[in-house]
Parts: structure tokens; C-alpha cells; sequence
């Protein structure tokens, strides 16, 4: 198990009062808090060894486009990669998939071909294939949830016709904590003759991941949401796709040659990392996947199911609080609610103002929000660095905000 105040310790930010109350972050999913060894690792990239990477023979870009390249290695090794060269660098899961989308969707998706996505998807998992499917008049097709937040598995084999191209779903909902049964999709996916992109955005922060256990043919992360900087994400993808894709964005670096009038692509992961890349953020990123890995993302997703079925238990018993999708054996470290009738934003205010930090809106999923009959909802995720005490704050806090509503009536 984790020892979360030993973990707590390495969080600079974690000991910042905010309306003279001690923090209560819970908003880890919109993006994490960062350790110490994140933070000092940048600070001596930039103080120790700074420089361009892959251009310059003198010492310092040499060391600079090590700790790079070192970076990488981790990342594979981090979701079991079985090759350096399937890690490509973007500035975000968005990116990653937008690649995926530009790339591999315009050489591969036709007039009449069919993308499958779920009812529980980010904008960042929609809006990149609505773009392509406008272009290519291909067509959409969602495999719905149930009222309480699941995927309706026995749904999939008869959507899963020879017209789906491509299945790309979430392995954790940002709103319903879902944990997807990834395997299993990716399975029936290929059997059906589909490529899987698998949005890890929720998932590998939070979750052990083993790609080559997936099966999956890319999967899409971010590194501020794992502990690591802004600015840095990666693409995961199979060798054998990544080299017959196209380059998405021309420049330095992506090319082994360059003449007036054509051109030819460097190799892999090189070919899609147009331009200076985030050298340092990699740096970071690097160190926020040695600190994961350090902990054990077994113990990472016990410490979170554990606070948040203790959280889960406390929020239900408020009067007037509805917890939207499944159980806590089914779900990460996310609960997203409504309270009575008050706004999620107002909810959100008066939380704050008792020091507890958490999301209200609708979280970058509308279509999952007009599914579930709902315009917002209020947002409490948690990550390796919250306690239960957390969690007792936030019910206390609501229960204060019940109150003041109550007075002010
Ligand atoms: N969700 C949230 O508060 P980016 O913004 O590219 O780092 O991640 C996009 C993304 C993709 N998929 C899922 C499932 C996500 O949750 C996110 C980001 C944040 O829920 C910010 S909107």
C-alpha cells in the first residue's frame, strides 16, 4: 500500500492554504499536482544540460538529447512497449489523438467506412473523427452506456460490422470513473477486422498498463495528468502502423531529406516529431514515470479505489446528492455529482471558499452529460497524494454549503 503522507511530502503545493483553510485538491483529473522530483529534474535539465537535441555534436546538446531520449525509454518501459521507437512525443492525449486522426484516419478512411466511439467519450475522442468522418463521409457510431454508467457490452458484436474502420474508446470515463473493460473491446474489435485507439488519458495515470497486454494499436496520454509537466504527451503505436502512416506536421527534424520540391521521412518515433520538441517537459515526464513506477501503480490504483469508495460511501449518505455512474468496484478515482438543486458552479464556489478544490461543468463531455439527462455536474477526483480526512473535508464542506443555502432562503 501506499504511504500517502510520506507521498503527501513530496507535494510542495499539497501544504498551501487556500482561503485560510489547508488545500484540498481534488481536481486530479483535470490535471495532477507534481512532485518534487518532477520539479527539481526540469529545474537541473535547465540549470545542467540544456541544449537543441538531435542537431548539435557539441557536448552539451549531446547530454541534452540523452536525458531526452532517456525520457523515452522510461515512457516505453512505463506501459510495456516492446519498442522505443512506438513512443512518440506530442504536447498532449489531444495531439495524440488528433495525429492518429490526420495521419492514419486520412489515409485510411473512406466514403461509407464507420468509426466506433462510446456514449462516455471526452471531446478530445469525438471531435478529431467528427472532423475526419465530415471530410471522408464516413459515419459515427456510439456504443450507449446504461443509466448507471456502463458500457452496454452486449451491444458491441452487432455494432462491430465490416463497416467499422476503427473502434477508439476511454479506458477510464473523466466524469463516471468508469473503468472500461479495455481488453476485452480490443479483442472483439480485432476479431471484427478494426484498428483500436485507446484514450489513456484517465487510464494511465491511474492505472497499471501494459500495451502489449492491451493489444491496442495506439493509445493516447498526457503527462500533467500523471504527475508530470504541461506541454508533454505521447503517442503509443504500433511499429508496423506508424511506419505506413504519413508525417502529420512537416519540419525539422521529421525529414532525412529535403529537396525544393519533395522530401523523405526520418524513422521512427522521429518522423512524427516535427520541430524543436518539449525537451524538458519529456525530462519531467521521464521523472514522473520513475516516480509512479517507484510507488507501483498496483498500489497507485488500490490507495484510489480504496479513498474513493470511502469518499463514495460519505457523499451518499447527504441528503439530496445523486452520484452519477457506476459502483466503486467499477470505477477510478473520480465522482461526479449533482447537489439538490444548486448549480454544480455554485457548489464549486462555496467549496472553494472551505479550501476544497474541485471541477464544475460539464468536463469536456456534453454528449455523455445530454445522455445522462444532465447540463453539469460537480467533479471530486482523487490521486495517490489524497486521504480519506479529504474526503471527510468535502462531505463537511458540502453539508456547510447545504446551510448557507439553506439561510440564504
Ligand atoms: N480531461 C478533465 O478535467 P488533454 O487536455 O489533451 O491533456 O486531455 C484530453 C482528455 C482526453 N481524454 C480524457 C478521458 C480526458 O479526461 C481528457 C482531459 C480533463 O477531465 C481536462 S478537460
Amino acid at each position: 500500500m501506499l504511504d500517502v503522507e510520506q507521498v503527501r511530502a513530496d507535494f510542495p503545493i499539497l501544504s498551501r492554504r487556500v482561503h485560510e483553510k489547508a488545500l484540498v485538491f481534488l481536481d486530479s483529473a483535470a490535471s495532477s499536482q507534481k512532485p518534487r522530483q518532477v520539479l527539481e529534474a526540469m529545474e537541473k535539465a535547465y540549470e545542467e544540460c540544456y541544449a537543441n537535441v538531435h542537431r548539435g555534436v557539441y557536448t552539451l546538446s549531446e547530454e541534452a538529447t540523452n536525458c531526452y531520449e532517456a525520457a523515452r525509454d522510461k515512457v516505453a518501459s512505463f506501459i510495456n512497449a516492446p519498442t522505443r521507437r512506438g513512443i512518440i512525443f506530442t504536447r498532449n492525449a489531444t495531439e495524440s489523438i488528433n495525429l492518429v486522426a490526420y495521419s492514419w484516419g486520412r489515409a485510411n478512411i473512406g466514403p461509407g467506412d464507420r468509426i466506433l466511439l462510446t456514449e462516455m467519450e471526452h471531446h478530445s475522442n469525438i471531435v478529431p473523427w467528427q472532423l475526419l468522418a465530415q471530410e471522408k463521409g464516413a459515419e459515427l457510431v456510439y456504443l450507449p452506456i446504461t443509466d448507471d454508467g456502463l458500457l452496454q457490452m452486449e451491444r458491441l458484436d452487432d455494432l462491430l460490422d465490416e463497416r467499422v474502420r476503427l473502434v477508439a474508446f476511454t479506458m477510464m470515463s473523466n466524469v463516471l470513473g468508469t473503468i472500461t473493460p479495455a481488453r476485452e473491446i480490443v479483442q472483439r474489435a480485432h476479431a471484427a477486422g478494426a484498428v483500436v485507439l485507446v484514450d489513456g488519458a484517465q487510464g494511465v495515470p491511474h492505472l497499471p498498463v501494459d500495451v502489449q497486454a492491451l493489444g491496442c494499436d495506439f493509445l493516447a496520454f498526457s503527462g500533467h495528468k500523471m504527475c508530470g509537466p504541461t506541454g508533454i504527451g505521447v503517442l503509443y503505436g504500433k511499429e508496423e502502423l506508424l511506419e505506413k502512416m504519413p508525417p502529420f506536421m512537416g519540419g525539422g527534424d521529421m525529414i532525412r531529406h529535403v529537396g525544393l520540391y519533395e522530401s523523405t521521412w526520418n524513422e521512427l518515433p522521429y518522423k512524427f516529431e516535427a520541430g524543436t520538441p518539449a525537451i524538458v517537459e519529456a525530462v519531467g515526464l521521464g521523472a514522473a514515470v520513475d516516480y509512479l513506477a517507484g510507488l507501483g501503480m498496483e498500489a497507485v490504483a488500490a490507495h484510489e479505489a480504496e479513498t474513493v469508495a470511502y469518499a463514495m460511501e460519505r457523499l451518499a449518505a447527504l441528503e439530496g446528492l445523486h452520484i452519477a455512474g457506476p459502483p466503486a468496484d467499477r470505477r477510478g478515482g473520480v465522482i461526479a455529482f449533482t447537489f439538490r438543486s444548486i448549480h454544480p458552479h455554485d457548489v464549486a464556489h462555496l467549496l472553494d471558499l472551505e479550501g476544497v478544490a474541485v471541477r464544475a461543468g460539464h468536463h469536456c463531455a456534453q454528449p455523455l452529460h445530454k445522455r445522462l439527462g444532465l447540463v453539469a455536474t460537480t467533479r471530486a477526483s482523487f490521486y495517490i497524494y489524497n486521504t480519506t480526512q479529504e474526503a471527510d473535508r468535502l462531505a463537511e464542506a458540502l453539508e456547510k454549503v447545504a446551510q448557507v443555502l439553506r439561510r440564504a432562503r
